[in-house]
């Protein structure tokens, strides 16, 4: 941490209570719907997330949907099917009603306000009178596993309360959006229920006793606090509170993976944890709650616990995308340093988790260097998470690939949509809100954060100050700015000097800093006149007395920066990664090929670097960086051309890209032999029975299936034994450390066969010489999914000596598998 960076941080301490006096933070956002973009950056995206992105969501959130009504009419004796078994479907539905609302917020869509209110009448039915909401156990559906036996038994993991705080925030989207009540009602009613059962003892709930434990995936606690600002009613902080105070405290678990008591952050007391740890996306809506609760009810406490974990985060556990939780096991955070590139996790929530709660960061201390972080994430892992025409989602975001692994769940690129769809859920609803994280002010000042053209209108205490920027941002670091005050005003003006254009780092922390030694000049200029001004918190303060027409001009110079990473990350020893501005750059094979990316290193750093626009294809207006390298056998420079991370992935799958890249031939060489390795150590493979015609070796032939009805690739099939169940067995040469296992189905309804993906199926792995359950992550399924790969990841990665996979045929079905991977550690 550069030590302009910790003083800020000292003075934000000083500034802090003046939060106690008034409860909100001390920096009010411009909110999104007040901020006209006029922007080809975000404008283009918006339209996508309005034109695709919610409506496709909506459509693949439609099992959520038939939950909810199998559970009203349950409630009201009409019969029917029973809800499937899903812990937290109806949270993803919630929030891509949340983003579907933020849309209505900024233009009227009578039919998708119809849409919605045809879905809250759904909701609705589907609550208990006491208002009680979780559709499995109203419903007592069969097995219910993981939810525990009856409602709120087992919170750790139900779900039930993070389902409500999705909720709640949906209705306050929808209450703001249209200013109908009955879903907010319905928040509200839930809200109520929530304290008599946790908090003062409701006799129809844990006989009666108080529950007081605090949910295993927080959420409810920030959305408890959106619910208190919006209806002005303090019982609504005072659970959030109650629920941050009894974190650690009441009930802790002691096992270990998602048992474990760090998993969920119940390890301590939230106001001493120091260190990020666990589950990355629970972690960081706890820090979000934190500061929101923090702020509202003027206790600062919580704050120096925030302070801590995020120096922990920055300084050690986030990669330069922005990416949090780099381990698989536990989707969460790693010991310090532990940042692997190519099998690396970093969840598309945590990344935007870290926006959320870096933005608060910032409306707290106004400093700089917390927003300098949500940019980052923002426009890097966070928006990776989607594909470009607004329908693919990223689950998991790794910094390096070798076109071959199927590390997003299954796939080698994006996918369509997930069982656990948490990630395309969060994207719908982040995306609508990002205009809002452009301007902020107090009575006297104005900050320009996220830099984009647009106009708003910016209430201050002498008057409304109108703003119109004009700039290319984030491909450009021009921003022209034209204020009309009211009237003759003085006021100070905050524009924002990003870590990215100093000298010495792209993002605050200890982590990364550039090599290049370039010190790149901002300048500032008003009306024309070069302005001179030291920059405070991370902001160019410019006090003056403005008048309409006032012309500002901020040029923040966006040269390609080669950033280097501290020594202790082993991934990235001897490595380098291109940045030009927020952006991270990575190079993709399509541009680089037709060898693997892997094969270019940077044994020389040369200046002579271009960029140019992309003129043509799904890139088009994307400024396209190119630079020398090596590679190996290869006796001349050649040249390597990298596209924003963001942009990966949009031309085709099985494509290498990496974003570290080797500084010598030997790390290359080393790298290439270390991606390309096929993963299939697999010994002896025999199944229980195999057709004439097939081959169980056909699913480790590493030929990867176009559809789950390929018939041009050999297969594996239990013809013509129809309802009969069969075990493939893998008794491996020598104990392996096994990280997932990826089945994809093959399934020959459409050509009138009689296989079928099978009716249900599961695993079991040999540990000292006996079959024992696989023990799969909790938020895993054993898939049945067509035309992919169904991965299911071990709780932990354990050595084992062999793999077996059982499985059910559908009745009257036989079953077959055209690939199996089993990934290694
Ligand atoms: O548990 C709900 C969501 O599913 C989590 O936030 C994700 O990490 C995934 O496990
Ligand atoms: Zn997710």
């Amino acid at each position: 941490m550069s030590r302009n960076f910790i003083s800020t941080i000292l003075l934000s301490i000083v500034t802090i209570p003046a939060i106690a006096a008034n409860n909100s933070y001390p920096l009010t956002p411009i909110t999104f719907e007040k901020v006209q973009l006029q922007d080809a950056f975000w404008l283009p995206r918006l339209q996508t997330q309005a034109e695709v992105t919610v409506p496709f969501s909506l459509e693949k959130t439609e099992p959520a949907i038939e939950n909810l009504r199998r559970c009203g009419n349950f409630l009201k004796g009409r019969g029917g099917e029973l809800p499937f078994t899903h812990r937290f479907i109806s949270s993803d539905l919630y929030k891509v009603m949340e983003g579907a609302a933020y849309i209505l917020q900024t233009r009227r869509d009578p039919e998708l306000e119809q849409q919605l209110d045809e879905i809250i009448d759904i909701i609705g039915e589907a609550q208990q009178e006491d208002g009680y909401l979780y559709v499995s156990h109203i419903c007592k559906i069969p097995n219910p596993g993981e939810m525990g036996k009856t409602p709120y038994s087992f919170v750790v993991h139900s779900h039930e309360l993070y389902n409500m705080g999705h909720m709640y925030e949906g209705a306050i989207a929808y209450y703001r959006a249209t200013g109908k009540e009955k879903w907010l009602k319905i928040a509200e009613k839930n809200a109520q229920h929530i304290n008599r059962v946790f908090f003062e003892g409701d006799p129809n709930y844990n006989n009666g006793k108080p529950v007081m434990q605090a949910p295993g995936h927080q959420e409810l606690e920030l959305a408890l606090c959106k619910l208190y600002v919006v209806t002005g009613k303090s019982l609504y902080l005072e659970m959030a509170r109650k629920f941050l105070d009894i974190r650690g405290v009441t009930y802790r678990p002691s096992g270990s993976g998602t048992m474990s008591p760090e998993y969920a952050q119940q390890h301590k007391p939230v106001r001493e944890q120091e260190r990020a740890v666990g589950h990355a996306v629970r972690a960081v809506y706890l820090y979000t709650g934190m500061a929101d609760v923090a702020v509202l009810s003027g206790d600062l406490s919580y704050t120096n616990a925030l302070q801590k974990i995020w120096h922990n985060i920055v300084d050690t556990k986030m990669h330069i995308t922005g990416g949090l939780g780099a381990v698989h096991g536990i989707e969460g955070f790693g010991p310090e340093y532990e940042l692997p590139n190519l099998k690396t996790y970093d969840e598309t929530c945590a990344a935007v988790a870290n926006v959320f709660f870096n933005y608060r960061m910032f409306l707290l201390y106004q400093d700089a260097g917390y927003f300098d972080v949500a940019e980052v994430s923002l426009f890097n892992n966070s928006l990776a998470g989607v594909n470009l025409a607004g329908n693919k989602f990223f689950y998991v975001n790794p910094l390096e690939t070798d076109g071959k692994r199927k590390f997003n769940h299954g796939r080698s690129g994006r996918s369509p949509w997930f069982d656990c769809a948490c990630c395309p859920s969060n994207i719908a609803r982040l995306m609508p809100q990002v205009s809002g994280y452009m301007y902020a002010h107090t009575d006297n000042d104005i900050y320009l954060t996220l830099y984009a053209a647009s106009t708003t209108d910016i209430p201050l205490a002498d008057g409304t100050v109108k703003i119109r920027q004009q700039t290319e941002y984030p491909f450009d670091g021009k921003i022209a700015l034209t204020l009309t005050p009211q009237k003759t005003q003085t006021f100070k003006l905050h524009l924002r000097i990003p870590t990215w254009a100093g000298a010495d780092r792209f993002v605050p922390g200890d982590l990364y800093h550039y090599i290049d030694g370039q010190k790149p000049k901002w300048t500032l200029s008003v009306n024309g006149q070069t302005v001179t001004t030291t920059v405070t918190k991370g902001f160019a303060v410019i006090e003056r007395a403005w008048k309409a027409g006032d012309r500002v001009q901020l040029d923040l110079p966006m040269p390609v920066r080669y950033n280097g990473c501290t020594e202790q990350v082993e991934a990235n020893r001897n490595r380098l990664a291109v940045t030009r501005g927020p952006l991270v750059y990575c190079a993709e094979e399509i541009d680089n090929g037709p060898s693997p990316v892997q094969e270019f290193y940077l044994d020389k750093i040369s200046r002579q670097t271009t960029v140019h626009t992309i003129s043509e294809g799904i890139l088009q207006g994307i400024p396209q960086v190119t630079i020398a390298a090596s590679q190996i056998n290869q006796p001349v420079t050649q040249t390597l051309k990298l596209v924003p991370y963001y942009a990966w992935n949009n031309r085709g799958d099985d494509q290498s890209m990496i974003v570290w890249l080797p500084r010598n031939a030997q790390l290359a060489q080393e790298s290439l032999a270390t991606n390309l390795t096929a993963i299939n150590q697999y010994g002896r493979l025999t199944a229980s029975h195999t057709w004439d015609n097939d081959t169980v070796k056909a699913l480790i032939d590493g030929q990867i299936p176009r559809s789950s009805v390929d018939n041009d690739i050999p297969r594996w099939t239990s013809w013509p034994q129809r309802s009969t169940p069969q075990q493939i067995t893998f008794e491996f040469n020598q104990p392996l450390e096994v990280s997932s296992v990826m089945v994809y189905w093959y399934d020959d309804e459409p050509v009138g066969g009689g296989v079928r993906v099978p009716a249900e199926w599961s695993i079991q792995r040999k540990i000292n010489g006996s079959w024992q359950p696989y023990d799969k992550y909790i938020t895993d399924f054993y898939g049945t999914s067509k035309d992919t790969f169904n991965m299911v990841r071990p709780q932990k990665v354990i050595t084992c000596e062999g793999l077996k996979i059982i499985i059910k045929p559908q009745s009257n079905m036989a079953v077959g598998i055209l690939e199996l991977q089993i990934e290694t550690q």
